[in-house]
C-alpha cells in the first residue's frame, strides 16, 4: 500500500502562502516580513521563522532556497532504529504525553524488530489506566510477541525489573503512562522505571524514545524540554504524520534540539512506522 505523503499538504499550503505574495515575473521574491509572517504561521516558532527569512532573504527564488535550508537543518537527524543484540535484553522506553501515540509506537516497532528476526517482548508499564495494557495485550497478540503485564496493585517500576529479569527476548519495548496526578508523579515514575532498569544492566535503558504528535505545533518544544529533565532523549518518533502535521515546529525542533528523529508514524496499524525521509517530509514545497 502506499504510504501518504508525509506532511505534504502542510507544504504545499507553505508554498501557496509564498507564492501568493511573489512578484508578477513567477519569482519568488518575498520581503523578510512577509516570509517570516508566513513561517510563523506554519509554526516554525518566532526565532526560527526570523533566522530563516533573514538567511533566504535576496534569493532569487524563495522556495529552493528554503527548501534548501530546511534540508540542511533536517538532514543530519536522520537516524535508523538499531539494535545492539549483546545487550539482550536491548531495552527501549517509550515516552511521552498522553494520546501522543505512544503505545501504537511500541507495537510498531515491535512488529519492526520482530520482522527483523529478533525475539520482541512488550512491556506495559502503563498500570495507570487498565485499558492501556488490554490495548497492549492486544497488540501484542496480534504482531505474536511476547507480553509482560503488571500482577495486582504492582507498580510501573517492578513490571519493568520484572520483565527484564525474566524475559529471553532480544528486546524489550517498554511503554508508559502519559498522564498521572500530575507532572511530578509521571516524571518521578519514568524516573523510577529508568533506576530499576539500570539495577539489572547499567548501561540500560538502551534507547529513550520520546513519542511526539505531529499535529502538536509548538507545545512539542515544552514536552521535549519537560522530557529532557528525566532522561537523555536518544531519538524522536513523531506519530501522527499522516494527520495535519504542522511540519513547521518538526524543523524547529530539529534546529533547537539535533536530536535524531527516529521514525514517523503514518497511520493506526502496526506497519505504519517509516524511517524519517527529508525529501518525504519537504516533498509538497517542490511539487
Ligand atoms: N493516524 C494516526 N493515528 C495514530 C498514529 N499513532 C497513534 N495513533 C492514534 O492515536 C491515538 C492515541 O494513541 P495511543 O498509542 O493510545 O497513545 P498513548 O496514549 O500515547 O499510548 C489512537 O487512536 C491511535 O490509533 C499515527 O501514526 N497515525
Ligand atoms: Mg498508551
Amino acid at each position: 500500500m502506499l504510504s501518504i505523503p508525509l506532511s505534504v499538504s502542510f507544504f504545499r499550503k507553505l508554498k501557496s502562502a509564498i507564492c501568493g505574495i511573489m512578484g508578477r515575473d513567477g519569482v519568488a521574491r518575498v520581503g523578510d516580513c512577509d516570509l517570516e509572517d508566513i513561517l510563523i504561521e506554519a509554526d516554525f516558532g518566532c526565532a526560527l521563522a526570523s533566522k530563516i527569512a533573514k538567511e533566504v532573504r535576496g534569493a532569487d527564488n524563495i522556495i529552493p532556497a528554503l527548501k534548501a535550508k530546511l534540508e540542511r537543518i533536517l538532514l543530519p537527524l536522520f537516524k535508523e532504529i538499531e539494535v545492539d543484540s549483546s545487550k539482550a535484553p536491548y531495552v527501549m522506553v517509550l515516552s511521552g504525553v498522553n494520546g501522543s501515540g505512544k503505545t501504537t509506537t511500541v507495537a510498531k516497532l515491535a512488529f519492526l524488530l520482530k520482522n527483523r528476526g529478533f525475539s520482541v517482548g512488550v512491556v506495559a508499564c502503563d498500570t495507570f489506566r487498565a485499558a492501556a495494557t488490554e490495548q497492549l495485550s492486544e497488540w501484542a497478540s496480534r504482531i505474536g510477541c511476547d507480553i509482560f503485564t503488571a500482577g495486582d496493585r504492582q507498580d510501573p517500576a517492578s513490571v519493568a525489573f520484572d520483565a527484564m529479569r525474566s524475559s529471553k527476548c532480544d528486546v524489550l519495548i517498554i511503554d508508559t503512562a502519559g498522564r498521572l496526578h500530575n507532572n511530578a508523579d509521571l516524571m518521578n515514575e519514568l524516573a523510577k522505571i529508568h533506576r530499576v532498569v539500570a539495577k539489572l544492566d547499567p548501561t540500560a535503558p538502551h534507547m529513550n524514545i520520546l513519542v511526539i504528535d505531529a499535529t502538536t505545533g509548538q507545545n512539542v518544544i515544552e514536552q521535549i524540554k519537560e522530557f529532557s529533565k528525566v532522561h537523555q532523549i536518544s531519538g524522536l518518533i513523531i506519530s501522527k504524520m499522516d494527520g495535519s502535521a504542522k511540519g513547521g515546529a518538526i524543523v524547529n525542533v530539529a534546529n533547537e534540539f539535533q536530536i535524531p528523529i527516529l521514525g514517523v508514524g503514518t497511520g493506526e496499524s502496526e506497519d505504519r512506522l517509516e524511517p524519517f525521509s527529508v525529501d518525504k517530509f519537504l516533498r509538497g514545497l517542490v511539487e
